[in-house]
């Protein structure tokens, strides 16, 4: 079997220079490359003799550590199947992706352990271990005990690596499976085209929940073994303590619109960087210009999903234009109708892309993944594209339902179905508000049940209760009834007119 554990391309990498630092957090701990064999050799060799099999899933919610990202890579190095789930997400959001990806173990959070202990049970996780956010916990105490030689298993190309679930426009969210040829292929393009070099430094604010920061960030480090400036979280006066000592930046619009909100942000800040990188949600033209005259850098901004890792970029040398996503990376690109009729350059179409780094499918969906794909193997983004005169692409909209509230996902069916589920709603409809910080904000329209007298606040309350914290209404507005057409289907199109106050 040949060598195609995403793993082997990043060993290659550590064992040039393994005393090079590879993380250094703010508790002030650096990690070496060496050390980065060792501790994911030690989850690997634990993981291994608790009876993880290569393709068993191990679902994993926890804090941004860097123990919490050489866990990822000791699952890589033993087989193992990487389960990420975003930290905000409530106990009956995680009980849903345990029954359906029924994952051999589940990495929590010390403080949810007990939580989640019983959803873990039904869905017949073998074993739960903890880690906090300060890198501590069971599975590292554990890990500690085994030996640090772990030999990273052959994979063929297209075994999984991740399922990384992205909710479903029709309420139940689907795990898309990536495969080790899916990252590997996807790593090696953006570290050829953004030019990364071993003497990069990159700055990693994003969440490692997701492929942004998982994959596209550290990936492209890992490949050229960089050191890594590894934040906990986003945080507007900490990267601008540690921008100075960067080359490279990755962050959704959000951080960009706040770290130029600080007036110390500016040339002196970027002294040392080569590459800002913006992607997950629209980076507005207003934000890509004011970045441009504050810090004289060019934002790149660049287009993808989690079932294709990135798809497209502006060029690293060459015009990045405002509003565009560039060109298409190493995967071929189409714009077609919804009947997958082809367009003409300059119509506005749906993207269909196909290429190595597109994923194998939803896991245990066959029928939807069926429904995804073309005939001829192009994958259906729901992105509404135009491909210019200048041959640049550009996103002009979506054909799915879904809201993009700071880079996180929102799917209005999703709050929905739980809203109406509240007592004394009778409907509601979800859309999303213009907002200056998340980019698009989610707010609520109720129709409610008057013999209840529910207040906004207990909607948006009994939200968080039940869903993650930023799917929650920022803004609940009471109505009579929802506007319909003939056909009885709500006009959200008014009701965004309604919510933006025009
Ligand atoms: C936090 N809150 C939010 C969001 N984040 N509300 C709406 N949208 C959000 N994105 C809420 C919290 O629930 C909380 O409300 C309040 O805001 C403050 O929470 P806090 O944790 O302090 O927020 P923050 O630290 O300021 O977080 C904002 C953030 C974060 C830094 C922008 O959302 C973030 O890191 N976003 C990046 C997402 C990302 O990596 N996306 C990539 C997906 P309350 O007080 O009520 O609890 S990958 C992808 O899309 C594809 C592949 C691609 O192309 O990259
Ligand atoms: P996810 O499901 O989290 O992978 O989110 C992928 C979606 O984010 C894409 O299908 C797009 O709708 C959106 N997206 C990512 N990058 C951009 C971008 N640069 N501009 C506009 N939308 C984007």
């Amino acid at each position: 079997m040949s060598k195609n554990n995403l793993l082997h391309l990043f060993e290659e990498a550590f064992t040039k220079d393994p005393q090079k630092t590879a993380f250094q957090d703010l508790n002030g701990n650096s990690f070496s490359y060496q050390d980065v064999l060792e501790l994911s050799g030690q989850i690997a060799n634990l993981l291994v003799r608790e009876g993880g099999q290569p393709g068993d899933r191990v679902a994993v919610q926890v804090d941004k550590t860097v123990e919490a990202v050489l866990l990822y890579l000791g699952c890589l190095r033993a087989g193992l199947v990487y389960l990420p789930l975003n930290t905000a997400y409530k106990t009956g959001e995680v009980e849903y992706f345990l029954s359906d990806a029924t994952p051999l173990f589940l990495v929590c959070d010390p403080a949810k352990e007990v939580d989640l202990k019983e959803v873990a049970d039904k869905a017949g996780v073998k074993k739960i271990f903890n880690l906090g956010s300060q890198g501590t916990g069971s599975l590292i105490d554990a890990a500690k005990e085994e030996s640090p030689e772990f030999e990273t298993l052959p994979r063929k190309s297209d075994d999984l690596a991740a399922i990384l679930y992205t909710s479903g426009t029709t309420g139940r969210s689907k795990g898309a499976m990536l495969t080790h040829e899916n990252l590997a292929s996807n790593a090696q393009t953006l570290v050829k085209y953004w030019a990364f070099e071993e003497n990069d430094t990159l700055l990693h604010a994003l969440p490692i929940f997701h492929v942004h920061g998982l994959f596209v960030a550290l990936h492209c480090a890992f490949l050229k073994a960089n050191t890594v400036i590894f934040l906990p979280k986003f945080d507007v006066d900490t990267v601008l303590k540690h921008l100075p000592r960067a080359t490279v930046f990755m962050g959704v619009p959000t951080f960009y619109v706040r770290l130029l909100d600080n007036p110390d942000f500016g040339k002196d800040t970027c002294k040392n960087m080569r590459l800002f990188t913006a992607g997950s949600a629209p980076l507005l033209e207003e934000t890509f210009n004011l970045f441009t005259e504050r810090t004289g850098h060019v934002i790149l901004e660049r287009y993808g999903m989690s079932e294709a890792g990135m798809i497209t970029s502006n060029p690293y040398d060459g015009k990045r234009i405002a509003g565009s996503v560039g060109f298409p990376l190493d995967n071929e690109v189409r714009i077609a109708d919804e009947d997958g009729n082809i367009l003409q350059d300059g119509e506005i179409g749906i993207l269909e892309i196909k290429g190595p780094n597109v994923f194998k499918g939803y896991w245990k969906m066959p029928e939807k993944t069926a429904s995804e794909f073309r005939p001829d193997g192009f994958f259906i983004t729901g992105d509404m594209t135009m491909k210019g005169e200048d041959g640049y692409y550009r996103i002009v909209g979506r054909a799915k339902d879904l809201i993009i509230s700071g880079g996180y996902n929102v799917y209005p069916k999703e709050i929905e179905s739980y809203l109406d589920e509240m007592d004394g709603i009778l409907e509601s409809a979800v859309v999303a508000r213009p907002d200056p910080d998340f980019g698009e904000a989610v707010v609520a329209f109720i129709v409610l049940d008057k013999s209840k007298n529910l207040t906004p606040t207990d909607v948006i309350e009994y939200a968080k209760e039940k869903l993650a914290n930023f799917k929650a209404p920022k803004e609940v507005t009471f109505l009579d009834e929802l506007p319909r057409n003939t056909m009885g289907k709500v006009q959200k199109n008014e009701l965004r007119h309604i919510a933006s106050g025009k």
